[in-house]
């Protein structure tokens, strides 16, 4: 249900039950979470790239999974969220590797959800986000009122996730929700090119920008600036960063080890 191959230091992680647009049954969460896994576990991974596979990125929870019409109690979705969304949520977010995500066609619910936790988000220009919950008398979920309030503030986050209207992926670029929307057939390319250059970057330095960046949210200015301090002193004593000025004083390219 999710395909992984890894080349020049990334991960592709392909989300791969396209007949049912890549919506999520048990075993895709666990093979995702898996994957997540093992880019932390890995010193060779130093970038993910996550895209769909067919023509959805993922249309969320598979909802053919919990039949109401075959009876039985109600489920336990919070027990769903504790197992399977937020443990991937949060091991995305406490990578400290960059994640690209390549949104390939529509994301819906939870797959819209999952593709904002992601650090640089680039969607085809066909595809559409929908807050779909409200559709089915649910609230968003994996993380999704707490980016789209983020990014969009309260206005922008309560209209979409109210009425479940579909965004379109340039509307999504404008409006800073991912970094851009590009060409159909550009996507994949585009995004393999990206992921490809942040795997050579300076992964310490990467994922400590990340965690700094992350950190500024709930910091005040004085926390950022001594956490800014600690993660430059770390950054200094890398190997990378010696790289990084001999090459520019040398004129050459740096070659960055991601140590
Ligand atoms: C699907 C799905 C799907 C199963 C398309 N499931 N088959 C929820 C509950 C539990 C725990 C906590 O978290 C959550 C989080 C959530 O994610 S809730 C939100 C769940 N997702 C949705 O409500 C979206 C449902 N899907 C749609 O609204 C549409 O399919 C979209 C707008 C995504 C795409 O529309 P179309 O491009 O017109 O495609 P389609 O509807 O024809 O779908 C293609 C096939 O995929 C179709 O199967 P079929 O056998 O008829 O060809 C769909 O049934 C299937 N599919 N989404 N979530």
């Amino acid at each position: 249900t999710v395909l992984q191959a890894v080349s020049d230091g990334v991960l592709s992680v392909t989300l791969n039950r396209p007949e049912k647009l890549n919506s999520f049954n048990e075993d895709m969460h666990l093979a995702l979470r898996a994957a997540i896994r093992r880019a932390h576990d890995d010193d060779a991974i130093r970038a993910v790239l996550l895209t769909g596979a067919g023509r959805g990125f993922s249309a969320g929870q598979d909802l053919g999974d919990r039949d109401p019409r075959k009876g039985g109690p109600a489920p336990d979705l919070g027990r769903t969220l504790d197992s399977f969304y937020n443990p991937t949520l949060r091991l995305i977010r406490s990578l400290e590797k960059p994640v690209v995500c390549a949104v390939n066609g529509v994301a819906a619910g939870a797959g819209a959800n999952i593709a904002f936790a992601c650090d640089i988000v680039l969607a085809a220009k066909s595809a559409k986000f929908i807050q779909a919950f409200a559709k089915i008398g649910l609230v968003p979920d994996a993380g999704g009122t707490w980016s789209l309030t983020r990014i969009l503030g309260e206005p922008r986050a309560k209209a979409l996730a109210l009425t479940a209207e579909p965004l379109m992926a340039e509307k999504a670029a404008d409006w800073g929700l991912i970094w851009k929307a590009v060409d159909d057939d550009a996507l994949l390319p585009e995004a393999q090119a990206l992921a490809q250059s942040l795997a050579a970057g300076p992964t310490l330095g990467l994922g400590l920008t990340k965690r700094l960046i992350q950190a500024a949210a709930t910091n005040t200015l004085d926390e950022q600036l001594d956490e800014e301090r600690d993660c430059q002193q770390q950054a200094g004593r890398s190997a990378d960063y010696a790289e990084g000025v001999t090459a520019f004083l040398e004129k050459r390219k740096p070659e960055f080890k991601g140590k």
